[in-house]
């Protein structure tokens, strides 16, 4: 596979678990594309990396410590929305789920930064706002109350998990079930567990997302096909670590191939937009794609 000019012969032979126990010697999350640090500004290489292939991996962008501690808050944020028996957050649908032992969880929450400091003040960090640069325009600035929030992806795969994967998709295409035009638009990725390839995650086609709005719209079916693209990638993260994808970059999320705790997996989403400011707020309604999510991939 090319990628930016690297030769990966990635593996699709590592993708489903043959050598997830032996590694021969070799760092699990080593990655076949470059990999960066986030600082107060991207570099040129960063810039280029990302414009060429339209996602960007940054390693440890915060401590094992902070991710522990992110994970326990998410955890009384549940019990209360649980205990609540909250619906929907800003006219999002919460998704439900059971855990492995039998407890009820939440599985999608969208807007969980308006539910805890510790959350919003994550989206805070200056490190974030050096990535307005991949949009270039001057009115950039992190969704906090717009599309759906800081999102807590949870996935696990069990039989009454209700989340376990996610269907083929871009982010841009919300914009059209906004009834807007599609504006550029970054999705930054937390990583609140370590993931490697052979254990599912995100998938990702590099490139796809400037080949212009037949692809955007047509390349596969949104969020119903599953199916493994020839030149799809997968992503080794560590908990700690941040990416970054295009909005309109094709990409899904791979049901692990285990069962139980194994296959858990926390990941949180937040847009960096631009444009018409589209707050959302406790009288907004479900949009169609939010719909699809809350419904599709168990
Ligand atoms: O879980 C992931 O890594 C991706 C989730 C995603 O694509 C989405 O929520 O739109
Ligand atoms: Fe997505």
């Amino acid at each position: 596979m090319e990628l930016n000019g690297i030769t990966n012969t990635n593996g699709n032979d590592r993708l489903f678990g043959h050598n997830f126990n032996h590694n021969n010697g070799k760092d699990p999350f080593e990655n076949k594309y470059p990999v960066f640090e986030l600082g107060g500004q991207l570099t040129h290489e960063q810039k280029e990396f990302f414009e060429q292939n339209g996602f960007i991996h940054f390693k440890r962008f915060i401590s094992k410590e902070r991710v522990s501690d992110l994970l326990r808050e998410s955890e009384n944020i549940q019990h209360e929305w649980v205990s609540k028996d909250y619906k929907t957050i800003n006219g999002v649908p919460i998704k439900y789920g059971t855990d492995i032992d039998g407890k009820k969880i939440v599985q999608r929450f969208a807007f969980i930064n308006q539910h805890s400091e510790k959350f919003s003040e994550l989206l805070r960090d200056d490190r974030l706002k050096g990535l307005f640069e991949l949009i270039g325009t001057a009115d950039c600035r992190i969704g906090e109350t717009e599309k759906d929030g800081l999102v807590f992806n949870h996935y696990i795969n069990t039989n009454q998990s209700n989340y376990s994967q996610l269907g083929w998709h871009t982010d841009a295409l919300r914009d059209i079930f906004q009834g807007q035009k599609i504006m550029p638009m970054l999705n930054v990725g937390i990583h609140l567990d370590n993931s490697t390839t052979d254990n599912g995650g995100l998938r990702i086609i590099p490139g796809t997302h400037n080949k212009g709005i037949g692809t955007m719209l047509f390349k596969k079916v949104y969020f119903i096909s599953h199916k493994p693209d020839k030149k799809e990638i997968g992503l080794n993260v560590e908990a700690g670590d941040l990416t970054v994808h295009d909005g309109r970059l094709w990409h899904r999320v791979a049901r692990s191939p285990f069962s139980g705790e194994k296959s858990r997996r926390r990941v949180m989403y937040v847009p960096i937009v631009t444009g018409k400011f589209t707050p959302r707020d406790v009288n907004s309604k479900p949009l169609l794609y939010q719909r699809l999510i809350s419904i599709t991939n168990k």
